[in-house]
């Protein structure tokens, strides 16, 4: 029997997936065009962890459930963490939030992902509202900046089949060498290069005057700020030309333009102030609360959703945190051995902790260091609904499949609640809330009520409804003889789930042999890697992939400094023998 539900991974696309006799197919209508994509086709094939472990012994999951509720009994409950990723995207994975929190124990705060680049939209916007896929298919040129639509949101791709397309990213990824213009510049070069976009477009008399007047009056200060941005020694220190910026220009001018923006552009300190300097060149342009025009991010998904699940409680950084200074911390979802910078520092402070617990699918480097391990239920195996950052449409993930092994995470969180005397609704209560929230579409598909699919029609959602542009910025580059470190998707994993690398990319021309170990290092620490050449990398690159095994040795746990955000590309590395 066919059963519909979605693919309930951390991913732009959010795809609906039909269960059919043991095998997971795309749904037909929609972005999915009947297309998964390889993680989702070979699902079933990644081992997952049957059974639950407690220091390297196998146990039952009575046990196991028995052994948590001890370990929260044995110490004070300010000495407990709950560390939540987003391994598996549905609504229904923050009910142990309710559980955690009402119980009096820490939670996380900030963003291993895209929160520089939204504390920038809110900076600018006053709301993380995003153009969603329906209305980038209605563009006619996109600029896809900092995404690598290929690996990352394949299903973006037959939307945009036939626009004008142009990308900027220091990488010759797919989608480059087939754009119409691709400006590959050098890494963390885009805030003056959109600085420098908008003061051209200004002087070409491009603006839309009658948009700058309405909603973004400030306009003519922040062309005053980007008289500051000097010219040539700029485009030379970016590498970019005039002639690039130029044709831009030229490909924008009087087009409905869609500005794709993904996670590439903003993993760095001032992260916000790139997808800032970026969004005011949109505004320059008008893009904003038109059809077919504007930018695109990492949405809210949970834009104009409550949460029946938030209960306040004690934060800590979720890039930084310092894991010592708890006795009993409860990881879900999520890999932070692997995920979060400067591994050095996490394992070091980790292996203070008295009692870890790992609630996921995969082995991997924290159920290897874990002392009581708890294996979740797949998607299949569990009700859910899910949302997404690209597009408006509500997904319900209804069980489609038994399964022995493992426990759920209303299941697990019920358990605790009852234990520990807290009040749980029951599961049916949690869904039927998020359900409310969903209208149906004339397609037959469920949207989020009240989201607007093109936002900003109205204005800006700032105190004074107006586009708030950047008043300053960081002129120095980062000059120093090193090379960048890109740290982007595999289309092999996401992050650190399914098969993952061991590799390091160069340009052939940088003088190392294939299949060679080198050490990369950083000021962080170091990891050896074999190489592997990719001549779409400029040559003062070196790319590992997210959930490469050892990268984040390399990277840097200090925040963004808006948005409490990773910066995994603000170290910058050396390469040896
Ligand atoms: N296959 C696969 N899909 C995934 C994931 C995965 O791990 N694997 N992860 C999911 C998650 S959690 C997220 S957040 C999204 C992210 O997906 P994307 O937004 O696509 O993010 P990245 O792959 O990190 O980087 C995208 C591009 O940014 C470029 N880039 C790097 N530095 C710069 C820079 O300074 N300037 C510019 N202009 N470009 C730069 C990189 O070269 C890369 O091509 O993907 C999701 N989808
Ligand atoms: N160097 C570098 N580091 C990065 C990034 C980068 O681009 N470069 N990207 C960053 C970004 S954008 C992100 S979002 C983070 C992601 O970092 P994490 O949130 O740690 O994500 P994953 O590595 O995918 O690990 C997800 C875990 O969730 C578990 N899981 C999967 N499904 C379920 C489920 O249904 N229930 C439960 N309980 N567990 C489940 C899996 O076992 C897996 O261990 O990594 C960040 N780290
Ligand atoms: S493209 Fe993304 S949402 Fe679609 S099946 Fe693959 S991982 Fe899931
Ligand atoms: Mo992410």
């Amino acid at each position: 029997m066919n059963k519909l539900t979605a693919c309930p991974l951390d991913c732009y696309d959010a795809c609906g997936i039909v269960y059919e006799d043991g095998v997971l197919k795309g749904v037909k209508n929609g972005h999915t065009k009947g297309f998964l994509c390889p993680h989702l086709n070979h699902y079933q094939k990644y081992k997952q962890i049957h059974m639950p472990r407690y220091k390297g012994q196998e146990i039952g999951l009575d046990e196991a459930l028995l052994r948590l509720k001890e370990m929260l009994v044995s110490c004070e409950k300010n000495e407990i963490l709950h560390y939540r990723g987003n391994g598996n995207f549905g609504l229904m994975q923050e009910v142990s939030d309710h559980f955690f929190a009402s119980f009096g124990a820490t939670m996380t705060e900030g963003s291993l992902c895209d929160g520089a680049g939204e504390a920038g939209i809110l900076e600018g916007r006053g709301s993380n509202v995003n153009m969603p896929l329906s209305e980038i298919e209605k563009s006619e040129v996109v600029i896809i900046w900092g995404r690598n639509p290929h690996t990352t949101s394949s299903h973006l791709l037959p939307l945009i089949k036939g626009k004008k397309i142009i990308v900027i990213d220091p990488i010759k990824t797919k989608i480059a060498k087939i754009a119409d213009l691709h400006i590959q510049l050098k890494p963390h070069g885009d805030m003056h290069l959109a600085m420098l976009m908008s003061r051209f477009l200004h002087i070409e008399n491009g603006c839309d005057e009658e948009f700058l007047k309405n909603h973004a009056s400030e306009c003519k200060e922040y062309y005053e700020l980007t008289q500051n941005v000097r010219i040539k020694a700029t485009l030379d220190e970016i590498d970019v030309t005039l002639g690039q910026i130029g044709r831009v220009l030229e490909l924008v001018r009087g087009k409905k333009v869609a500005i794709v923006c993904g996670v590439g552009i903003q993993k760095y300190s001032d992260g916000a102030d790139v997808m800032r300097a970026i969004d005011a060149f949109a505004a320059f342009l008008g893009l904003f609360g038109k059809e077919g025009c504007g930018v695109s991010y990492l949405g809210n998904s949970k834009d104009k959703i409550s949460s029946p699940f938030y209960t306040k409680a004690k934060k800590v950084s979720k890039v930084n945190v310092d894991f010592s200074h708890f006795k009993t911390v409860f990881i879900q979802g999520s890999n932070p051995l692997s995920q979060m910078p400067n591994s050095l520092k996490v394992k070091k402070s980790l292996f203070e902790v008295q009692n870890l617990v790992y609630f996921g699918l995969y082995e991997n480097e924290t159920s290897e260091m874990a002392d009581l391990i708890i294996p979740a239920k797949s998607f299949l195996y569990k009700e859910d609904v899910r949302t997404s950052y690209s597009h408006n449409a509500m997904m319900f993930m209804p069980k489609v499949a038994e399964c022995e092994n493992g426990i759920s995470e209303y299941d697990l969180s019920a358990y605790l609640c009852k234990e520990f005397s807290v009040e749980i609704q029951t599961e049916e209560f949690y869904l039927k809330h998020f359900k409310n929230f969903a209208v149906l579409k004339m397609d037959g598909s469920w949207h989020v009520q009240n989201r607007d699919d093109i936002p900003y029609e109205d204005g800006f959602d700032t105190d004074n409804g107006e586009f708030c542009f950047l008043e300053e910025f960081e002129m120095e580059f980062n000059m120093n003889e090193k090379l960048f470190l890109l740290t982007p998707k595999s289309h092999k994993s996401l992050n650190s789930q399914f098969d993952r690398e061991n590799n390091v990319y160069l340009h052939s021309e940088f003088g190392y042999k294939e299949d060679e170990e080198l050490t990369i290092s950083s000021i962080n620490g170091s990891v050896r890697l074999r190489v592997r050449y990719n001549d779409g990398l400029r040559k003062d690159c070196v790319l590992i992939y997210s959930g490469t095994k050892g990268v984040n040795n390399l990277t840097s746990s200090k925040h963004s400094y808006d948005g409490k955000s990773a910066i995994f590309q603000e170290n910058k590395v050396e390469v040896s023998i």
